[in-house]
């Protein structure tokens, strides 16, 4: 009898009874990786395919936490579990009371209905997105059917993370609108959803303006993301928000395995994408220099020099 496969088949019963320590143990376990966290991740995926995963991003201090901990409430209002992931790159600190606490989500603190964990990149190497996913789908198999994912920061791991969501919240402050700093950092692309938050400080709806301008100049091919509101501190706006991600839930595919799907292949583009890149920069060739002196020489245009590249055969 292989007793590797058997353990974590204990661990799933007791997950899906609401277990909350099999629940972190089983996490812990698919941090760790290797074979046990493989076989897990294996058994539990029949069980999963209920969950909405909403990622909230946005720079540090822009009241994402402030914002979660409201919409954890209006989830709970409506009957829903709640499961938080918040992915820190920075920070040491991990799990326990200080955690709640950083994460301004301790209003929640007793309820069963609402489990809060940090993941922290450190140590991780690369790693941190994949774990990221298996903890999405034991989150899921334990009967979380909202999963918030809070990132901050713009390294490759907590942009491959953000592709993770099936519904991307952009938080910003007033100000930002002016100079929009962080959200050229690649945020403004991925949102679905661009939130104005501490709107009880001036200037929120110029803001709001700026950026509904700047969505206005993408030109009609993209689906245009909503811009909302928010005063988190007192949930002003949030039931709004929450309205926001439900109408654009709708347009997501209802076929968890379709939606299992997009979200694999999301994640392989980003990281084939990373991939290419960091060899295009790092090695030299004959063929990719010659790609390089006929864009350089006008011979070929960008695009096609880049289909050329995707063309090459890669070690
Ligand atoms: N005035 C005002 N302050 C707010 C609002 N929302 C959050 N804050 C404050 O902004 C500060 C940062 O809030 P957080 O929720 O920790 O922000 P965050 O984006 O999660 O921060 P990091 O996780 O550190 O990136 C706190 O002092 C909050 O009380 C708001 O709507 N209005
Ligand atoms: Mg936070």
């Amino acid at each position: 009898m292989n007793t590797r496969d058997d353990k974590p088949v204990v661990l799933i019963d007791a997950l899906m009874a609401g277990d909350r320590r099999a629940l972190g143990r089983a996490i812990t376990l698919a941090e760790t990786g290797g074979d046990r966290a493989a076989t897990l991740g294996r058994q539990i995926r029949k069980h999963t395919g209920n969950a909405r995963v909403i990622g909230i991003t946005g720079p540090p201090g822009a009241g994402k936490s402030t914002l979660i901990n409201a919409l954890i409430g209006a989830l709970r209002a409506c009957g829903q579990n709640v499961a938080v992931l918040a992915v820190d790159p920075s920070s040491p600190i991990s799990g326990g009371a200080i955690l709640g606490d950083r994460l301004r989500m301790t209003a929640h603190t007793g309820d069963d209905g609402v489990f809060i964990r940090s993941l922290a990149a450190r140590g991780h190497l690369g790693g941190l997105t994949a774990s990221v996913h298996a903890v999405i789908d034991i989150l899921d198999a334990g009967g979380y059917q909202q999963i918030i994912l809070e990132t901050v920061g713009t390294g490759q791991s907590e942009v491959e993370i953000r592709e993770v969501a099936d519904i991307r919240v952009v938080v910003c402050t007033p100000g930002m609108g002016d100079d929009i700093q962080a959200i050229k950092a690649g945020l403004f692309e991925i949102a679905d959803i661009l939130v104005v938050n501490k709107a009880d400080q001036d200037g929120a709806d110029q803001t709001v303006r700026h950026l509904e301008s700047m969505l206005a100049l993408r030109g009609p091919d993209h689906v245009r993301a909503a811009v909302l509101k928010t005063t988190a501190t007192n949930a002003g706006g949030v039931d709004e928000l929450l309205a926001a991600i439900d109408r654009h839930s709708n347009t997501i595919n209802p076929d968890p395995d379709q939606r299992r799907r997009d979200r694999t292949r999301r994640l392989l583009a980003s990281r084939a994408g990373a991939l290419l890149r960091e060899h295009l920069l790092r090695h030299d060739n004959d063929k990719l220099n010659a790609i390089c002196d006929a864009l350089e020489r006008g011979e070929r245009t960008l695009e096609d020099s880049a289909n050329d590249v995707l063309k090459l055969k890669y070690p």
